[in-house]
């Protein structure tokens, strides 16, 4: 049989077929083979006598990642916020060049508008390119323009824990009944309420993953990027790169180089060159964990 599969917890892979959902466990050879099913992935798989099943195949992947462990990828949804946590947007960058490299799209969600804040996040990230959205799971606003953007796609929400990811996934599709919690006030974070990761359809090709937050970041994801196809995964340089001096410009401190123009005139955002020159940094120096 052939299906989806459509959570991943502790060592189970809960698959949907064209009937009901089967809890699987993935067989031996996966592991023996450093390989293993994750959310999004269309698998063959068997049935058992006592109901439970073994998947035996995993179909071929568009694209797959590590943390948060999911594949096939229309989008990465990165919900963010100025308030509670505010959110680093060193992040953000990571988050949108492991898109970017992956030919996924990007989109910026800035949650908990109806709390006050300042508007850092808005001002580095408007003019950037991906899609950027001000939303509330409270006052519901921005839910109708993120509907829009994620219909027909499979979308999976990063971000870091408390930031209100389960909780826009519950306003876009009430049914999900996704798990929620108050963040820790004294630390001022969230509680890594979501365990596991896990897909919700919402009809019309419309797949959302929920993800647990980010507690730590693994760069091998990154660290596949050769260095100098790290500017390509910044949107903002493109209209840029090609007019540097020298042909070989990485773009640190290169004279003549047209992007640090750019951003010395406020056309790029300085907070996205210096994360662009932390992970320059960090892959030409092969760094493996950060
Ligand atoms: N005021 C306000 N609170 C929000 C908003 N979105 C989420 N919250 C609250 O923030 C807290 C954390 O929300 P969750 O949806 O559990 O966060 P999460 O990103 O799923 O967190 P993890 O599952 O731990 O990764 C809850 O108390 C939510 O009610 C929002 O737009 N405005
Ligand atoms: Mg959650
Ligand atoms: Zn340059």
């Amino acid at each position: 049989m052939i299906g989806h599969v459509v959570k991943s917890l502790a060592g189970f892979f809960y698959v949907k077929g064209n009937a009901d959902i089967v809890r699987c466990r993935a067989r031996g050879k996966f592991k023996a083979d450093s390989l293993s099913p994750v959310v999004g992935d269309r698998v063959e798989y068997s049935v058992l006598n006592d109901g439970s099943g073994i998947i035996d195949k995993i179909l071929p992947r568009k694209n797959c990642f590590i943390r948060p462990a999911v594949s096939n990828v229309d989008i990465f949804v990165f919900i963010a916020s100025d308030s509670l946590p505010v959110t680093d947007p060193f992040l953000i960058d990571r988050v949108s060049v492991i898109a970017s490299f992956n030919n996924c799209g990007f989109v910026l969600c800035i949650n908990k508008e109806d709390i006050p804040h300042d508007d850092r996040l808005i001002c580095i990230y408007k003019d950037v390119g991906f899609d950027v959205i001000k939303t509330s799971a409270v006052s519901f606003e921005g839910i109708p323009a993120l509907r829009e953007i994620l219909h027909g796609k499979t979308c999976v929400f990063t971000g870091n824990s408390g930031i209100g990811k389960s909780s826009l996934i519950n306003c876009l599709f009430p049914d999900a009944e996704a798990e929620t919690a108050d963040i820790s006030y004294k630390l001022n974070r969230g509680k890594h309420t979501t365990r596991a990761v896990q897909s919700y359809d919402l009809g019309n090709d419309t797949i959302i993953i929920d993800t647990p937050g980010f507690s730590s970041f693994d760069v091998s994801q990154i660290s596949s990027i050769v260095p100098d196809e790290l500017a390509a995964c910044f949107i903002d340089f493109h209209d840029y790169i090609g007019g540097c001096r020298f042909n070989d410009c990485v773009h640190i401190n290169e004279p003549g180089c047209a992007v640090l123009e750019a951003r010395d005139n406020g056309k790029i955002q300085s907070t996205r060159h210096e994360s662009y020159c932390r992970l320059y940094d960090m892959l030409k120096s092969n760094v493996k964990s950060y």
